[in-house]
C-alpha cells in the first residue's frame, strides 16, 4: 500500500492521558472552507454583456435560465443549438478578502470540476490551465490574492475545436475521432441514447481553502484483518504542516465514548507527509450488499492537532467488508464471480449512465430516487459505465447505505485513445484523483479499465475502416496496453491494492464462443445482432454485464418533448430522440414476432414497453437458471440522461417502464422459471438465499376464464448454491390436457403456506393467445393520508394490466401485471387525489385494447 512504504515511521498507539485529550478538545480548526459558488456571471467570448450564471452549472443551463435558448431537450432543438459548442465562454466572479488573511493563511483555490479546457485567471494572472473534466485542481494562490476585491475569470475553449486540433496532429484517425483527445465525458459527444451537447462549464463546486498550522489532505481507510471479535483498521493520513512539529491524532468511532484512540507522532517534514494510524474495532459488524445482510457503516472522525492547537478533522463512514473477484479455471473455461464476506453472491443489477445530460441537474434526490428504485428491484450491483462520469460523492454514499455494489469503469468507452506523454500524465492524475476520492467506499467492488475497447479493437473492423498501416495498428494497440494494462493497474497496485481490477468490459466480444466461457459478457446478439429473444437461453456466459432491448418512454415523457402532432415515430422530434440508427425498425421487427400490430401511437408506446419487458425477463431468467455457471446479470440500462427512446428501465422523468416491474420480479430472491425445448417442459428453481430448504412447487394449468385444466406439484430441495430442476414433464402430455392458445401455467413455490415466489408461463407468444375482452372492476381505499390501495379483479385473464393516471404521476407498487381470472390483486400507491378523483382519472389498458 502507498502508506506502507519503508520511509514511513509506523504510528504507535499512545496512552496520553488527560493532558492531550483536553488539548485536542480545545484545538481550533485551522482550515477554513468557503464555497465560491454564488454571484458568478458568464458571457460568450467577444460579447460585452455578462449574464448571471449558476455554479456548479453548464453553459447550456445558464443560457436556458437566461432565456437565451429554447429547451435543448424539446423536439429537434438539439440541431439548432450546436453552435454553442463551437464558441468559447467566459465565467467571472468578484470576491472579497478581509485584511491580513493572505499573510496568515495558506490560501488555495479548489476546483472540483472544470469542463474541460479552462484557463483560470486570478486578478489577471493565469493560475491554471485545466484540460481534464475529471480532475480536481488545488491551486496555491497567496501571491495572486489581494486584500479587498479579487477577480476570478475562467475562459473555456471549445472542446470540439481543441479535440479537432489535436486530431490533426496525428497521422491517422482514431476511432472516436476528436472526442478521444479530450478528457471529458464521452457521451456528451453524442451516443446511441443521448444527444450531442458537449458544452462547458464549472460543473463541480469551487472552494476557497485557507489553512494554517496543520491540515489533513487525504485519508485512506482500510482493514488489515477481520474476524468475529476484532477488525484491525488502518488509516493512512496525508498531512501538511507549516513546520516540523509534534502532531496529536485522535480517532473517534461515533456512538461510543470508549471507541476513541490517541496517537502522537513527530512530523519531520513540513510538506505533505504520510502517517499510519492503526486501531481496532471490537466485535465488528460487517457491511454487506442488498439481499445478503445489513449495511453496517461506522462513522469515523480523525482529528489532528499541533502543539499550538491548530487542528483539522476528517470524517468518513466506513464499511468493513471483503469483496473478491474469483476467477478459477474449470472444465468450461474460467469462473467470474464475486465473493462478499467470503460468500459467492449472484450479482443482479443494471448499467448506469449519467442521470441528466446536463450533469449539474442531477440532484441528490434524483440519485436517491434511482438508487432506491434499484434496491427495490432487488438489485445488488450497478455498473457505472465508462462513457459517463465518475459520479458525485452523494452517489457512492447512497450506494454504501443501500448496499448496492458498484462496478466502476474508468471513463473510456468504445474508442481508441492516444498515448503521448501529456495524455498519459493527464490520465494518470485523473486516476489518482478519482481513486483517492472513491476508495474508502465499501460499495465499490471492482475497478474496470474501460467499456468495450478491447472488444472494439478486435472485432469492430476499425483497422479496415480507418485504413491503418501495420505500424499504426501496432502503435495504437501499444497505447492501449500502456493505459489499461500498465498505467492504471500500476497505480491501483499502490493506491488501492485490495480491490480487483479488470481491464475491459467485456474481455471477449459476443461474436466469439469463448465469450461465454470466461470473463464478463456483453451479449448483444439480441438487438444489435437481430437474434430472437429465445437466444438468451443459449447465450449465457459467466457474468452478463450488458444485454438489453429498447422500449419507448412513457407517453407523458413523450409529451414533454413533442407537440401534439409529433407523437408518431416518423416525426422529426421523435426521430431526434431515437439515437439508434435502426431503432424503430428493430423494435418493429421484434414487435411483429411477439404482438399484434398496435392500433395507434399510445398502444405502440405501451406494447413496445411490454416487448422490452418480455425480452429482459427471458434474459434474466436464463442467466439465473445457469447459476452458478453464470453469476451476474446487469442489464443495459437502468436510467436515461434525457427523454429518449432507449434501453432504459426508468425514463428521464423518473417513470418506471414495464421492464422495471418485470426486472423487479425476475430479480426476487427466489425464482421459478420454465424452459420449453419443444419436447420437455422443465421448471427450474433458483434461490439466492444462503439457507437451503425444502419447498413445494405447485403447477396449475388454467384457461383464460379461470378453469383449472390440470395441476401437479413436486417437492424441491431448494439450494442457494445452484439452480435445480424442480419438475420435468413431456410438453406433449401437458398440451394434450389444454388448449395452448387459451391456457397459462401458474407456478408457485411454497414453503409452509408462504408463497416464496410465483411466475406465469404461456405456451404461445402474446400475438397468438386468444385473449378476450374482460370485465375489470376495481375499488380504491385510502388507508391513511396519502397512502391508498387499489383492489382490482377481472372475470377473465387480463394481460399486462397497465394502470395510468395521465394528469398525475402516480407510482403504483405493481403495474403491467397479468390479472388472473377471478382473483383480486391489491396495488399500493400514494397520492393526494381523492378516491373519486383517481377513479375519474384512472385509465386501465390491457393487451386486448391495443388492436
Ligand atoms: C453497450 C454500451 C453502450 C451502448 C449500448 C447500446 O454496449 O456499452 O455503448 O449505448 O451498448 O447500444
Amino acid at each position: 500500500m502507498e502508506h506502507r512504504n519503508k520511509m514511513q515511521q509506523r504510528f504507535k498507539i499512545f496512552c496520553l492521558g488527560f493532558f492531550i485529550l483536553a488539548e485536542i478538545h480545545s484545538g481550533f480548526a485551522s482550515t477554513i472552507f468557503s464555497e465560491l459558488n454564488a454571484h458568478w456571471q458568464f458571457r460568450k467570448t467577444g460579447d460585452k454583456e455578462w449574464f448571471p450564471a449558476t455554479v456548479p452549472g453548464t453553459v447550456y443551463t445558464d443560457l436556458l435560465d437566461n432565456k437565451k435558448i429554447p429547451d435543448p431537450f424539446f423536439g429537434a432543438n438539439e440541431k439548432a443549438l450546436q453552435w454553442i459548442d463551437t464558441c468559447s465562454w467566459e465565467y467571472e466572479l468578484w470576491f472579497d478578502l478581509v485584511p491580513g488573511f493572505v499573510d496568515e493563511y495558506h490560501c488555495e483555490l479548489q476546483f472540483e470540476g472544470l469542463d474541460t479546457y479552462a484557463s483560470v485567471y486570478l486578478n489577471d494572472s493565469l493560475i491554471l490551465r485545466a484540460e481534464n473534466m475529471f480532475r480536481t485542481w488545488n491551486i496555491e494562490c497567496n501571491k495572486f490574492l489581494k486584500q479587498g476585491k479579487n477577480h476570478l475569470v475562467i475562459v473555456f475553449d471549445s472542446a470540439i475545436k481543441r479535440g479537432q486540433e489535436e486530431a490533426k496532429k496525428n497521422s491517422y484517425t482514431l476511432p472516436g475521432e476528436e472526442k478521444v483527445y479530450t478528457r471529458k465525458a464521452q457521451y456528451q459527444f453524442g451516443w446511441d441514447w443521448g444527444p450531442r451537447f458537449t458544452g462547458c462549464g464549472i460543473w463541480r463546486p469551487v472552494k476557497f481553502i485557507a489553512w494554517k498550522g496543520i491540515r489533513i489532505s487525504n485519508v485512506q481507510i482500510g482493514h488489515e484483518m477481520i474476524n468475529d471479535s476484532v477488525a484491525e483498521i488502518n488509516a493512512a493520513l496525508d498531512i501538511a504542516a507549516d513546520k516540523p512539529s509534534i502532531v496529536y491524532v485522535k480517532v473517534i468511532l461515533e456512538g461510543s465514548a470508549r471507541d476513541s484512540f490517541y496517537f502522537e507522532r513527530l512530523l519531520v517534514n513540513p510538506s505533505v507527509e504520510k502517517i499510519d494510524v492503526d486501531f481496532e474495532i471490537k466485535n465488528p459488524s460487517r457491511w454487506s450488499c442488498n439481499g445478503s445482510g445489513n449495511q453496517n457503516l461506522y462513522n469515523i472522525s480523525i482529528q489532528v492537532m499541533n502543539p499550538e492547537r491548530a487542528s483539522d478533522v476528517f470524517h468518513s463512514s466506513y464499511g468493513i467488508r471483503d469483496v473478491e473477484l474469483v476467477q478459477e479455471k474449470d472444465t468450461s473455461g474460467k469462473s467470474f464471480y464475486f465473493k462478499v464476506n467470503g460468500d459467492a453472491v449472484f450479482m443482479k443489477g443494471a448499467n448506469w449512465i449519467p442521470a441528466d445530460h446536463f450533469l449539474t441537474r442531477v440532484t441528490k434526490n434524483k440519485y436517491r430516487e434511482l438508487l432506491i428504485a434499484a434496491k427495490e428491484a432487488n438489485m445488488n450491483m450497478i455498473r457505472v459505465w465508462g462513457g459517463g462520469v465518475y459520479e458525485d460523492d452523494a452517489f457512492y454514499d447512497l450506494c454504501d447505505s443501500l448496499g448496492i455494489l458498484v462496478w466502476q469503469d474508468f471513463m473510456f468507452a468504445c474508442a481508441m485513445y492516444p498515448g503521448d506523454s501529456s495524455f498519459i500524465s493527464n490520465v494518470q492524475q485523473e486516476i489518482i484523483d478519482n481513486v483517492k476520492r472513491l476508495r474508502n467506499h465499501p460499495c465499490i467492488a471492482l475497478w474496470c479499465g474501460n467499456n468495450e475497447i478491447d472488444e472494439g479493437w478486435k472485432n469492430w473492423g476499425w483497422q479496415k475502416q480507418f485504413s491503418y498501416t501495420g505500424k499504426d495498428s501496432v502503435e495504437i494497440w501499444k497505447n492501449y496496453i500502456k493505459v489499461f494494462h500498465e498505467l492504471i493497474p500500476g497505480l491501483l497496485s499502490t493506491m488501492d491494492p485490495t480491490r480487483p481490477y479488470w481491464e475491459s468490459s467485456p474481455s471477449i466480444g459476443w461474436g466469439h464462443e469463448e465469450s461465454l466461457h470466461s470473463g464478463d459478457s456483453h451479449y448483444w446478439g439480441v438487438w444489435w445482432g437481430m437474434q430472437p429473444f429465445e437466444m438468451y437461453g443459449k447465450k449465457t456466459g459467466r457474468f452478463m454485464s450488458e444485454y438489453g432491448f429498447q422500449g419507448m418512454p412513457t407517453l407523458r415523457t413523450v409529451e414533454s418533448f413533442t407537440e401534439a402532432g409529433e407523437r408518431k415515430t416518423e416525426s422529426a422530434a421523435m426521430k431526434n430522440h431515437q439515437k439508434h440508427p435502426k431503432g424503430f425498425e428493430t423494435i418493429g421487427l421484434y414487435m411483429d414476432e411477439w404482438y399484434k400490430k398496435p392500433k395507434d401511437f399510445e398502444s405502440y408506446v405501451y406494447i413496445s414497453q411490454l416487448l422490452q419487458a418480455e425480452g429482459m425477463k427471458m434474459a434474466i431468467e436464463a442467466h439465473r437458471r445457469a447459476k452458478p455457471y453464470c453469476m451476474g446479470s446487469l442489464y443495459w440500462q437502468l436510467n436515461d440522461c434525457w427523454p429518449a427512446i432507449s434501453w432504459s428501465s426508468i425514463d428521464y422523468s423518473g417513470n418506471r417502464k414495464a421492464v422495471y416491474y418485470k426486472v423487479k420480479e425476475s430479480f426476487e430472491k427466489y425464482l421459478v422459471s420454465v424452459t420449453d425445448t419443444g419436447k420437455n417442459f422443465t421448471v427450474y428453481v433458483v434461490s439466492d438465499d444462503a439457507v437451503n430448504q425444502n419447498a413445494v412447487l405447485r403447477i396449475t394449468a388454467m384457461d383464460f376464464s379461470g378453469k383449472v385444466r390440470w395441476s401437479d406439484s413436486a417437492t424441491v430441495a431448494v439450494s442457494g448454491d445452484a439452480a435445480v430442476i424442480g419438475y420435468l414433464k413431456s410438453l406433449e402430455k401437458i398440451i394434450s390436457m389444454c388448449d395452448p392458445a387459451q391456457t397459462f401455467i401458474r407456478l408457485q413455490l411454497v414453503n409452509d403456506k408462504t408463497i416464496l415466489t410465483e411466475n406465469l408461463y404461456y405456451f404461445k407468444k402474446t400475438k397468438d393467445l386468444l385473449l378476450k375482452g374482460a370485465e375489470i372492476n376495481f375499488s380504491i381505499k385510502a388507508i391513511e393520508n396519502t397512502v391508498c390501495t387499489l383492489e382490482i379483479k377481472s372475470n377473465k385473464l387480463s394481460k399486462n394490466v397497465f394502470l395510468d393516471t395521465p394528469g398525475h404521476d402516480i407510482e403504483f407498487s405493481e403495474n403491467y401485471f397479468d390479472l388472473l381470472p377471478h382473483e383480486t390483486r391489491t396495488v399500493h400507491f400514494r397520492t393526494k387525489l381523492s378516491g373519486a378523483e383517481i377513479k375519474k382519472q384512472l385509465i386501465i389498458r390491457t393487451v386486448s385494447d391495443t388492436y
